[in-house]
C-alpha cells in the first residue's frame, strides 16, 4: 500500500531546525502460521495413521493413504498449516487419541518461515 511519512518541522529551543518523519506505515502484519507434522515410528499401524488423518485433518481416505506412505518413507510430513490455536488443538487432539490407543504416534508443530 502506498504510503507517505509524516514530516513535522520545527525550532529546537537553541534555534536550530529540527525535522522528524514518523512512518504512518498501516500495520497488516498477519498472524504467524504452523505446519502440523507427522512423525513416523516403527510401531504405530498404518491404518490407525490413516484414520487419524481422515479424522483430524479433513482428508479423503486416498489423500490420507498418501500422506501417510510419504510419512512411513520420508520420516514425516506436513498434514496442514494453521493459526497457532487451531495448530495447538490439531496436535493435542492426535496426541491424546495415540495415547488413548496406546500407540507411539507423534505429532508435533513448527512455526512457518
Ligand atoms: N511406520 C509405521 C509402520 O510401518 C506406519 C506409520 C506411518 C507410523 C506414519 C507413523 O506417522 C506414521 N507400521
Amino acid at each position: 500500500m502506498l504510503h507517505q511519512p509524516l514530516i513535522m518541522s520545527g525550532k529546537n529551543d537553541d534555534d536550530s531546525d529540527a525535522t522528524i518523519a514518523i512512518d504512518t506505515k498501516p500495520k497488516t502484519k498477519r498472524p504467524p502460521l504452523y505446519k502440523v507434522l507427522l512423525l513416523n515410528d516403527d510401531y504405530t499401524p498404518m491404518e490407525f495413521v490413516v484414520h487419524v488423518l481422515e479424522r483430524f485433518f479433513g482428508m479423503t481416505h486416498a489423500q490420507a493413504f498418501e500422506i501417510m506412505l510419504t510419512v512411513h518413507k520420508k520420516g514425516l510430513a506436513v498434514v496442514g498449516v494453521f493459526s497457532h490455536e487451531i495448530a495447538e488443538t490439531k496436535v493435542g487432539q492426535v496426541m491424546d487419541f495415540a495415547r488413548r490407543h496406546q500407540h507411539p504416534l507423534q505429532c508435533t508443530m513448527e512455526k512457518e518461515e
